[in-house]
This record gives C-alpha cells, sequence and structure tokens, in this order.
C-alpha cells in the first residue's frame, strides 16, 4: 500500500503546471549551427544516419557560398560508394505556437540527373521525443540544375504552428540513390528562422 501511495504522489506532482519549466522563450533570428558548412569540423552540429550515411564533402566548385557545402548520396564515411544518405540538425530554440520558414540551396551534378530528396522538419519535446511533422517536401527528381553551370535552386517552406511542448525542431534531408555517381546533390546554406 505504501508504494502505491507513493507512486500516486509521484504521478500527481509529474502533472502540476511548473511556470519555470514550462517557460519557452523563442530565439530570434537563425536557428541552425553551421547550416553553411563552414565551420572547420564540416558536420559540426549536425547528425549523420549510421545507416544512411552516404554523406560527404562536396568539391571546392560544388559550393553556394563560402568554401564547403555538403554532398548527399555519394561515399559513405568509410569511402565507400554510398547511394543514401540522411543528414539532419536538432535546432534548439523552438517553443509552442510558433511558424518557422526553412530555406537551403541545392543542386546536382548532372543536369536534372539528381535522385528525388526528401526533406522535413519533425518537432520534438525538450527530450527529443517525437511529437508531428512541421513541413514535409520533396525535391523532385530530375529537377535540379547542375553544379557545372554554378546555379542552384532555392527552397523555402513554412512550417505548421508548432505544438505544445515543443523544443526542438529536427530538419531532416533524406536521398536514396541507385546511380550516386550522377544522381547525388549538394546542400548549402540552410537557414530556419522563426516568422
Ligand atoms: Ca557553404
Amino acid at each position: 500500500m505504501q508504494n502505491s501511495s507513493q507512486n500516486k504522489e509521484i504521478d500527481f506532482q509529474f502533472h502540476v503546471p511548473d511556470p519555470i519549466r514550462d517557460r519557452c522563450v523563442p530565439i530570434r533570428g537563425q536557428l541552425m549551427v553551421n547550416g553553411g558548412f563552414e565551420d572547420p569540423m564540416l558536420f559540426f552540429g549536425w547528425q549523420i544516419d549510421s545507416t544512411n550515411d552516404g554523406v560527404n564533402q562536396a568539391d571546392a566548385d560544388e559550393v553556394h557560398s563560402g568554401l564547403k557545402a555538403a554532398r548527399l548520396g555519394f561515399a559513405d564515411l568509410a569511402g565507400n560508394l554510398e547511394g543514401n544518405g540522411v543528414l539532419f540538425q536538432d535546432a534548439a530554440g523552438i517553443c509552442p505556437n510558433n511558424h518557422y520558414e526553412l530555406q537551403f540551396e541545392m543542386n546536382g551534378e548532372i543536369p536534372r540527373g539528381n535522385a528525388p530528396v526528401d526533406v522535413r522538419i519533425i518537432w520534438l519535446d525538450e527530450d527529443k521525443n517525437f511529437l508531428g511533422i512541421g513541413l514535409q517536401m520533396t525535391v523532385t527528381a530530375s529537377s535540379l540544375p547542375d553544379d557545372d553551370i554554378g546555379v542552384w535552386t532555392t527552397f523555402q517552406g513554412i512550417t505548421s504552428e508548432s505544438p505544445p511542448g515543443a523544443r526542438f525542431a529536427r530538419v531532416r534531408f533524406e536521398i536514396h540513390t541507385t546511380n550516386p555517381t550522377t544522381q547525388h546533390v549538394h546542400l548549402d546554406d540552410v537557414s530556419l528562422a522563426r516568422i
């Protein structure tokens, strides 16, 4: 009986609103860390899915700005040709009841030869639990200009309203190529900001 009583008390306390714990101050301005991949550690702030790690550094002439960019769907971290790549970042500073704008630059290796890329924003709570999808868009297959002519496509999207408990936005890019040599894409200048 004593244990049961204690558990009940703990459960009750857990649900008591706590104005300090529940307080959320949204961050103004840029929410992405190293969105242009210019950090000395190329993927600082980012994470690469260990089972879809066909993500590496683009060549110097494959950048939108600065000296670096990411290449999705090419050689994996061990140097093996790898057609699957998942790159993501859990952006902090998210609060409930806000909309956010995502922007990024992308191009391909050959004219209109890219594999499709799934892009989404996933709402996470303070413990990184899934709360919902805030944005989903697809970079259509065979739609991108090629890097040889230095042209990029700018993508923009606005999320749905962030749900109660939202504290992070996972910005996630996923590609699956059957021919990584020609179908990979270059990604640079990823931006996320509250609107
Ligand atoms: Ca860059």
